[in-house]
């Protein structure tokens, strides 16, 4: 069997999204995801000026040669435009051979290691009222952990927060916006929040938060020992992890477990965290960190030092990435829970698919491959439209880590 076509497909029915069709002389058709939000152009050139030459010709069967030609074979490795790229080749080649076998995906990653995996919603609320209205929704939806975050008394925008129809979209058109962070107010604020919570829920119910990185390592340690009563599933992204020691000095300090890895790119930048234990959840994506052959590799390495996997998954990485991602989660021994952002309705017919959310958890579906597919003719009704993610500054205006 040879490669005969890879084709990149810009989209927006909504959002923008970069996908990758590959083609193979027996007909069989793979889908990847390669967007990467705010820069999608940039994968999508890669893909097309750069690999899809390279592919015509190949056997899609040898996954990992392909992968290595890809990384080690460009000399200039890793960043987050490569990594997507390859993601999006990988993610293909897996759904190809898949259907070549006539089997779900994760069948071929080792069969299931759990019934279903655990997900987590987004509740979100410009008040603490509010924040409480929206975690109980996501119950009534029967999420079984929520992710809560909250406006900031004095702050007039928070980033996450106030999305007035329920769907999650960080860019928005036009140059980037930008708005004033204060850490102080934050953390003033953040343990009110968490008291109301558990006031409100109970000790059981399993609460996650997201820093967005806003944090330096020291004042990361102080709001993760202020929240230590509360007793958080995770503290996400405390502080930037370019400098992998910050988690050292947080971990000193505080028993409340830290996640981190929506930004990272391969196991290189997961190394240090996972070998010293200073996470407890490694949250690289299949798009963004090497597709399905990486992060299995980003998973044995956890494995061996307790750590596990809550993947990133917010609607900004299209339904390619969640059925793909839904696989690799149901059949890894460390699973610890996936982000799960509902797409628009629009965004699931552009990509027609069989995942469910059943009671708190997602399953992918049965059918021979990852289970996700792309609407072409729908999806050319909806041109490339440009957005940028938000930009944060302190309130002297000095630019902000998000
Ligand atoms: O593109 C950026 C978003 O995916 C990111 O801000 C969402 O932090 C995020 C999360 O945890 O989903
Ligand atoms: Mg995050």
């Amino acid at each position: 069997m040879k490669i005969i076509d890879a084709k990149v497909i810009v989209c927006s029915p909504g959002r923008n999204f970069v996908t990758l069709k590959i083609v193979t002389d027996d007909g069989l058709v793979g889908w990847g995801d390669a967007t990467l939000n705010g820069r999608e152009l940039s994968v999508a050139s890669y893909l097309k000026d750069h690999v899809a030459p390279c592919l015509i010709g190949r056997d899609p069967h040898q996954i990992e040669d392909i992968w290595q030609y890809l990384y080690k074979g460009a000399y200039w490795r890793r960043g987050p435009v490569t990594m997507t790229a390859i993601a999006a080749v990988d993610m293909a080649l897996w759904d190809i051979k898949a259907k070549v076998a006539n089997l779900p995906l994760y069948q071929l990653l080792g069969g299931k290691s759990r019934a279903g995996c655990l997900v987590y919603g987004h509740a979100n609320g410009a008040s603490i009222d509010d924040t409480i209205e929206a975690v109980e929704r996501h119950l009534e939806e029967g999420f079984k952990a929520i992710r809560v975050q909250t406006g900031v008394p004095g702050l007039a925008k928070v980033y996450g927060v106030g999305q007035p129809n329920g769907f999650y979209e960080p860019a928005t058109k036009g140059l980037p916006q930008e708005s004033i962070w204060s850490t102080d107010k934050y953390i003033q604020h953040m343990p009110k929040l968490f008291e109301a919570l558990r006031d409100r829920f109970g000790p059981d119910l399993p609460l996650l938060h997201d820093v967005h990185h806003r944090l330096t390592p020291i004042e990361a340690a102080r709001l993760g020992k202020m929240l230590e009563p509360y007793h958080l599933f995770w503290m996400e992204d405390a502080t930037p992890a370019e400098n992998q020691d910050a988690f050292r000095l947080i971990r000193q300090h505080t028993t409340t477990p830290l996640a981190v890895g929506e930004v990272f790119n391969c196991i290189w930048d997961c190394k240090t965290l996972i070998e010293n234990q200073l996470i407890d959840y490694i949250r690289t994506s299949v798009t963004h960190t090497g597709g399905i052959s990486h992060m299995r590799k980003i998973a044995a390495l956890a494995e061996l030092y307790q750590v596990r996997t809550g993947s990133h998954g917010p609607t900004d990485v299209s339904p390619i990435c969640m059925g793909a991602a839904l696989h690799f989660d149901i059949s890894i021994p460390n699973f610890g829970i996936q982000e799960y952002m509902a797409h628009e309705p629009l965004v699931n017919e552009v990509f027609p698919n069989s995942y469910r959310f059943e009671n708190g958890y997602m399953v992918p579906g049965d059918e021979p491959g990852h289970g996700v597919t792309m609407d072409e003719a729908l999806a050319a009704r909806y041109p490339y439209d440009p957005a940028y993610l938000p930009i944060a500054r302190l309130e002297d205006g000095t630019l902000w880590n998000w």
